[in-house]
């Protein structure tokens, strides 16, 4: 018997459903050893507060730093794997007519498991581009400086991830919201649901009469919302999901 039963009337709205969207956050990737957001950064990182750094002011005031703190998490993520939570939502996109995972998370680990139809709200710690044009750059050479220079410009390189007070890119969002009102089911899986406007968007599918579903150890401020709670690690409760409402994994019905 799995140790987190899922309720029969989630598991039975599971069986039937034909469009089902996911919001993930750090919590998802944490099992894989890649530190949440706001866990408390080690070494030495441990002196400052993520929502400092992400953002354009500390990039401008001290790109050198901002850029080695990306570096840093980059290599974190390199030696990461992803993990049983990430591998159980590969296998659930096989499962629904129309399966949507829109991310907060930077780290790619996703991609890396298999997931298709992902959408980045919050950008990718792997793709950089240009702070002065604001376009993707590809590639750039070797050199001493930190951060690299844009190939084009000259202007700085800068991570292409979304910093506090940047525009979330609006084919993502405007993609993002369209799966979570049209949804018959919405997870909400491993965040604080504390940043905007991605925190909405669970919202947004409860106002359109989804079934809403939050996988979280810990209570968050949607926690009082939702129609299912269930408490606990993804890297345990979405395997056992899997397992529950369609038997052993692979065996496609
Ligand atoms: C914007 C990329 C506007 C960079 C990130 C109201 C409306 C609109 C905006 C605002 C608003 N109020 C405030 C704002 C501003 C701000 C905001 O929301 N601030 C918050 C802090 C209050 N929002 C913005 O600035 C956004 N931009 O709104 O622009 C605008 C308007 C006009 C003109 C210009 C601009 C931009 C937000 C994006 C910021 N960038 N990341 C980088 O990564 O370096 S956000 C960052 O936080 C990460 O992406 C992270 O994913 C995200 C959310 O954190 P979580 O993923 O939830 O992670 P966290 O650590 O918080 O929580 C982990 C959870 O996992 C916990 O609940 C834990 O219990 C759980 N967990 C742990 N282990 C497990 C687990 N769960 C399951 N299994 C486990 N094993």
């Amino acid at each position: 018997m799995s140790e987190t039963p899922i309720p029969a009337e989630l598991a039975a709205r599971l069986r039937t459903a034909r469009r089902v969207a996911v919001l993930t956050g750090a919590g998802i990737s944490a099992e894989s050893g890649v530190p949440t957001f706001r866990e408390a950064q080690t070494g030495l990182w441990a002196r400052y507060n993520p929502e400092e750094l992400a953002t354009p002011e500390a990039f401008r005031r001290n790109p050198k730093l901002v850029w080695e703190w990306y570096t840093w998490r980059q290599e974190r993520v390199r030696q990461a794997e992803p993990n049983a939570g990430h591998l159980a939502l590969v296998e659930m996109e096989g499962r629904f007519a129309e399966f949507t995972l829109i991310t907060q998370n930077v780290d790619g680990l996703h991609r890396r498991a298999g997931s298709h139809n992902i959408l980045e709200l919050h950008g990718n710690l792997f793709r950089a581009k240009c702070f002065s044009e604001d376009r993707p750059v590809e590639s750039w050479p070797d050199g001493a400086e930190i951060p690299p220079r844009c190939p084009r410009c000259g202007g700085l390189l800068r991570p292409d991830v979304v910093w506090f007070g940047e525009m979330l890119p609006t084919s993502s969002l405007r993609a993002a919201e369209h799966a979570a009102v049209t949804a018959e089911i919405f997870f909400s899986i491993g965040t604080s649901a504390l940043v905007y406007p991605a925190a909405d968007l669970p919202f947004n599918a409860l106002a359109a009469g989804a079934t809403v579903v939050e996988i979280n150890p810990q209570p968050t401020p949607l926690s009082p919302h939702v129609t299912f709670s269930l408490n606990g690690a993804a890297g345990k409760i979405l395997p056992a999901l899997v397992a529950q409402v369609w038997g052993d994994a692979g065996s496609h019905s």
